[in-house]
This record gives C-alpha cells, sequence and structure tokens, in this order.
C-alpha cells in the first residue's frame, strides 16, 4: 500500500530527530519544502532583484587551464605543520569541503617519503624483471598502446586516523582526521597483461614494485592481486597523474593500503618470496597487545565518516539538516550506512546516492531534524562481504593502546546546545 508521506514523513525513525532516508525521494523533498520551512531560503520580497555588475560588462576570456573560483580559495589540502625533513610527510583532502564520491585532482591526498620527482615521462622506462621468461622494458608510449581499464577507486593511507589514538580525542574536522583518503577515477594498463608478456616462472609468487624517487620506496606485492585488478595507472580523472600522485605511472591496487600504492613506477622484479624492504619492515605493522606483531594487513577495512555536519564547524540553530558523509571497505562495495544522533543507542539507515562502485567511496546522507539539544553523531558502514565498522571502544579493546595503523572505527561528532561541533571519543 502507498504511504500517505505528508502525515507521517517527518516522525522520526530513531532517536534524537533522525528523519527517514525516503525523504529524500522526490515526493518527500516537496514534504520538506513545503511542511517544513528550510530556513535557508528567505521570503522573497516584491521588489525585482538588483541587477549584478556581471551582466554589465563581459566577462574575462576562455583559457587554456581552468582555475575554480577566487571565492573558493580557503579550499585547501590539510597539512599538519612543517614536515622533520623536508620533502617527507603529506596533505589531506578536506572531506569537509566536498560532495559526491570523486576527489579533485589538485585535492587528492599526498603522502610522499621524499619528496616529488620531476620525472620526463620521455626518458622514463619501467623493468619487469626477475622470475620471468622475457625481462622487458616499457616507454610511456609503449604502455599507452595497451588496452587501458578505468575505475573509479579509492585510495588511503594506512596511517589515515592514526591522530585517533591520541588520550584526549584531538579537535581537528573530518578532512584533518580522517582526510589521507581520496576517490578518482584511475585508468591504466591491466597489469596482468604485462605479466603474461614476461611470462611469470612457476616458482614467482610476490613482486617488488619501485619508485623513481629519492626514497626508492619499494613494497613486495603478492602475484595474485596483480592478477586480480591491479593497474599501472597513467590517469586521474581523465588527466595524467599529478606530479605528486605519481606522474608519470604509479602502480594501483584498489583498496590496498596506500602504501603499495608505488608511484613514480620504474621497477616490477617477480620474486619467489617478499623482498622484505625497509618500507614494509619498518612501518605498517600492527603491534598488538599479546606481543605480537601482524604485518602485510593489505585490503584496508570498511569505513565512514559523516563530512556535513563535522568537527570544527557549527550548526545553524535548531531545525532541518541533511547528514551527509563517505564510507568506503577495500574488500568491496557498501552495502549500507547507519547514523546515530544519540551516541550510538539507536540507528537510521542513510540513503546511498548512486552509484555504489566497489573499493570506492559511496556517498550517503539522512535528513535530521536538530531540536537544539547536545547530541552525539555516528555513522557505520557495513560492506558487501558483511564487515561492519567497529566501534573506537571495541577497535581499541581489541587491538591494543599501540594500534595506529589501519584504524577504521566509528567517528563520533558531539554536538552542544550552542551547535559547536567536536571529535569525541565513545
Ligand atoms: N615511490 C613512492 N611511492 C609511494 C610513496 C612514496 O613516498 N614514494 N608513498 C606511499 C604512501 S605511504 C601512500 S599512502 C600513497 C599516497 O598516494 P598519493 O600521494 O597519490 O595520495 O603512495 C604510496 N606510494
Ligand atoms: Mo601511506
Amino acid at each position: 500500500m502507498k504511504k500517505d508521506l505528508s502525515s507521517d514523513a517527518l516522525e522520526p525513525v530513531a532517536g534524537n530527530g533522525l528523519l527517514h532516508r525516503r525523504l529524500f525521494l522526490t515526493q518527500g523533498a516537496a514534504v520538506l519544502g513545503s511542511g517544513v520551512a528550510l530556513m535557508t531560503a528567505r521570503n522573497a520580497s516584491a521588489a525585482p532583484l538588483e541587477v549584478p555588475a556581471t551582466m554589465k560588462t563581459p566577462g574575462v576570456p576562455a583559457s587554456g587551464y581552468g582555475e575554480r573560483s577566487r571565492f573558493e580559495s580557503k579550499v585547501q589540502r590539510i597539512t599538519n605543520g612543517a614536515p622533520p625533513t623536508p620533502g617527507t610527510g603529506g596533505s589531506r583532502t578536506p572531506l569537509e569541503y566536498l560532495e559526491g564520491i570523486i576527489t579533485p585532482n589538485p585535492l587528492h591526498f599526498e603522502r610522499h617519503h621524499n619528496g616529488v620527482p620531476d620525472i620526463d615521462p620521455e626518458q622514463h622506462r619501467v623493468l619487469i624483471h626477475g622470475l620471468v621468461e622475457r625481462p622487458l622494458v616499457f616507454s610511456l608510449d609503449a604502455l599507452s598502446r595497451y588496452p587501458l581499464v578505468s575505475r573509479i577507486q579509492f585510495l588511503e593511507c594506512s596511517g589515515n586516523s592514526a591522530g585517533m589514538n591520541t588520550p584526549e580525542p584531538a579537535q581537528q574536522g573530518a578532512g584533518g582526521l580522517h582526510g589521507l583518503v581520496s576517490c578518482a577515477n584511475w585508468t591504466g594498463v591491466p597489469l596482468s597483461i604485462l605479466l603474461q608478456e614476461a611470462g611469470v616462472k612457476p616458482e614467482g609468487k610476490w613482486l617488488l614494485a619501485e619508485g623513481a624517487d629519492a626514497a626508492g620506496m619499494s613494497r613486495s606485492v603478492p602475484l595474485a592481486k596483480a592478477y586480480d585488478d591491479a593497474i599501472l595507472a597513467l590517469y586521474q580523472n581523465g588527466e595524467r597523474i599529478r606530479p605528486s600522485n605519481g606522474y608519470p605511472v604509479r602502480l594501483f591496487l584498489p583498496g590496498y593500503e596506500g602504501n603499495m600504492n608505488v608511484k613514480w613506477l620504474r621497477r616490477i622484479k617477480i620474486t619467489a618470496e617478499p623482498t622484505m624492504t625497509k618500507d614494509e619492515t619498518s612501518k605498517y605493522t600492527d603491534l598488538l597487545p599479546n606481543g605480537r606483531a601482524e604485518m602485510f594487513t593489505f585490503p584496508m577495512g570498511v569505513k565512514s565518516v559523516i563530512t556535513s555536519p563535522s568537527g570544527t564547524q557549527k550548526m545553524q540553530g535548531a531545525g532541518l539538516y541533511q547528514i551527509s558523509g563517505v564510507a568506503w571497505s577495500g574488500t568491496g562495495k557498501i552495502r549500507r550506512v547507519d547514523v546515530s544522533a544519540d551516541r550510538g543507542k539507536t540507528w537510521a539507515q542513510a540513503k546511498l546516492d548512486e552509484p555504489v562502485l566497489s573499493k570506492a567511496i559511496a556517498r550517503f546522507r539522512l535528513p535530521w531534524r536538530w531540536d537544539g539539544s547536545p547530541s552525539v553523531l555516528m555513522s557505520r558502514a557495513t560492506d558487501e562481504a558483511g564487515n561492519v565498522q567497529p566501534t573506537r571502544a571495541k577497535l581499541m579493546a581489541d587491538r591494543g593502546p599501540n594500534y595506529r595503523y589501519h584504524y577504521n572505527a566509528i567517528q563520533s561528532w558531539n554536538v552542544t546546545a550552542a551547535g559547536e561541533i567536536g571529535n569525541v571519543y565513545v
């Protein structure tokens, strides 16, 4: 039976004013517009709008390479002060300023171990050697002639959200805390094609990937991943990869921890065993409470964060809000995201924007009528394999006080009666 939206659509479905996600369907949106003052549009007065100056003089001409509006210049990648050594460190995606699922290239997060090399694509070569029948060397031109594949997928540093293990919650926004994740349309050559051409010997089980930066950053990757969905990426959101993201070619391993996605790729060596490079033994290992350490944690866990409203922002008074955020999983698609406004006591299922893609960021939304009282907002993602994002308390209890890498716990935003929003541990 068809439900009459106007009669019950504004009944909360979970504690503290969470409304049903169907309000975002066309009919529901009309209810929102008519039945409730959205408080965003002011009543129009009878007088016509003034003719603005932009209608009286021609605008600037077309340009060779586009710029955003000068009024958007505050939207910047986030850096936490100068790094200890020039070239190390990185910058985070300002998640709270973005919408949809794609990270614009100039705002894709960066992580460099020894700066961004200035590589001439004419001179650059990629070597495939080691346990192969035919060692091969590729120019960029040669690589571009293979059949290309294009996929929208996220990339996340395994050190993302490591700031969540401080004793007191750091007061930063969504990007400052969790912005070592981005999502782009990556286009490149399937690595499987190149490996078949080189002819991997039966003993070959792993590969070593090495970058052409001053860090000589290198990681071991199981060959199963290389044959599955690994690509040598040449394009990022339709244009050549940015220097900071690996120009002219990077290894892209969908869903795997950021570090393995070797930028400025120059060499792939087929090996029987992992090489145990400095980059995989000195970092990215998780020391557990029982004294054992886990290494080679490859797929990133299921995770989400509410980006609006979120830390450092301010509520604009009681009324109707749209909760919006991002969710992703290194295992596959996001199946659902649930949202709580009462510190996790009750939950309501959020609407997921289409398309929901495998190993990509998914955008979720839920209407919320805030009554102006103190609240705690949380989002909990579930992926198609049934993995559920854990609470921070559970994750830290299971993984112990040293846990920093691969942090994927539920983020909680505290909302005070004054409308201040802050990071809180739950
Ligand atoms: N050659 C090389 N590859 C690299 C790195 C590096 O410093 N050098 N940083 C790694 C780390 S730790 C991460 S999280 C990702 C970051 O990719 P991005 O800078 O494109 O976001 O690249 C990885 N690949
Ligand atoms: Mo990283």
